[in-house]
């Protein structure tokens, strides 16, 4: 078993990678839930969804989320409706959350409805929520740096209303304590050979897996297993806030922050060519250090990474 902790994009590329390599081993993806909320009544998972709809090919690329050849006719509606809209929700990804939601109110688990999905689209990788009960991220932020504006935001307002633009205070986890955490999760984590944790924003996209005591506490019992790719080009995020809020809460943003943030269970580290002036600080934390590029643009891209991770002892 290959297990990945996986948030958005970023996982959804390796994880498209492993789908392409045709392993014969089992892939587990456990993905991120703190992203999660509901918006017009819907349950939207915006982390399973980018990684079911990238192992189905149907990924859309240009956006970096939802699918692709979608419209959007539902929410041109709402507009004219007179609702501000701000979470764009397209046609086609409209029917995943119109299933989700029907089955959760049915009362099925979330791990059980992300399985019917996974098997709809005839995905191999088993794609396994975080938790069956929500955890929710919620950011603490002022408006700038230097503002005492403080506000509580819920992850998605964060993201795309706000435009990740505020200054991050803090990072909290709703419901992290109590979690569910599937046992399939669990037994994944503690079978696997490798434990891969993706190149996802190390806050916000696999912060909110630590945040569950069960998984922390099963990660740090495989420290042996787990090798972390850095999601920073050159000290930046390809995508995303990550080098913002590695900067806002630890006050640099290299893949050596990285490293100390993942430190009590990471055994060893891939970075990007780009972050090799970080090498040697993440050595010294006791953390091995491999380099290779890490940006997955085509899917040959994808499985590169995907087999030097296979390969890994
Ligand atoms: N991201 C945006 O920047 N704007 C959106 O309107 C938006 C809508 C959306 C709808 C469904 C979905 O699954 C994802 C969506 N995302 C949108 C992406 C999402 O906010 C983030 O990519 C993830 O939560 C971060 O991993």
């Amino acid at each position: 078993v290959i297990c990945v902790l996986a948030g958005g994009v970023g996982a959804a590329k390796l994880l498209r990678g492993f789908e392409l390599l045709g392993l014969d081993e089992e892939v587990v993806a456990i993905v991120n839930t703190g992203d999660d909320d509901e918006f017009y009544g819907l349950h939207v998972s915006p982390d399973l969804d980018s990684v079911t709809y990238a192992l189905a090919g149907l990924s859309n690329d240009e956006l970096g989320w939802g699918v692709r050849d979608e419209s959007y006719r539902a929410i041109e509606m709402l507009s004219r409706l007179g609702d501000d809209a701000w979470f764009t929700l397209g046609d086609r990804d409209l029917g995943t959350h119109l299933y989700r939601t029907r089955r959760l109110l049915e009362g099925a688990h979330l791990s059980e409805v992300t399985d019917e999905i996974r098997l709809a689209h005839g995905i191999g990788t088993s794609i396994v929520p975080m938790s069956d009960t929500p955890v929710r991220t919620m950011v603490r932020a002022t408006t700038t740096r230097d503002s005492a504006d403080e506000m509580t935001l819920r992850f998605q307002e964060y993201f795309v209303k706000h435009r990740h633009q505020p200054w991050v205070r803090s990072v909290g986890y709703e419901g992290a304590e109590g979690a569910h955490v599937p046992e399939r999760a669990i037994l994944a984590l503690q079978q696997a050979r490798l434990v891969v944790i993706a190149p996802s924003n190390p806050v916000l996209s696999i912060g909110p897996l630590l945040a569950i005591k069960e998984i922390r506490t099963t990660l740090i019992e495989r420290r042996d297993a787990v090798v972390a790719v850095s999601p920073l080009i050159g000290d930046r995020a390809l995508k995303g806030p990550a080098d913002a809020n590695l900067h806002a809460l630890f006050h640099e943003s290299t893949s050596a922050t990285v490293a100390s943030f993942y430190l009590d269970f990471c055994r060893q580290m891939l970075i990007d060519p780009a972050d090799a002036p970080a090498a040697n600080a993440i050595r010294a934390l006791g953390v091995e250090v491999h380099t290779t590029p890490t940006i997955m643009q085509s899917d040959d891209d994808k499985i590169t990474l995907a087999r030097l991770l296979a390969a890994h002892q």
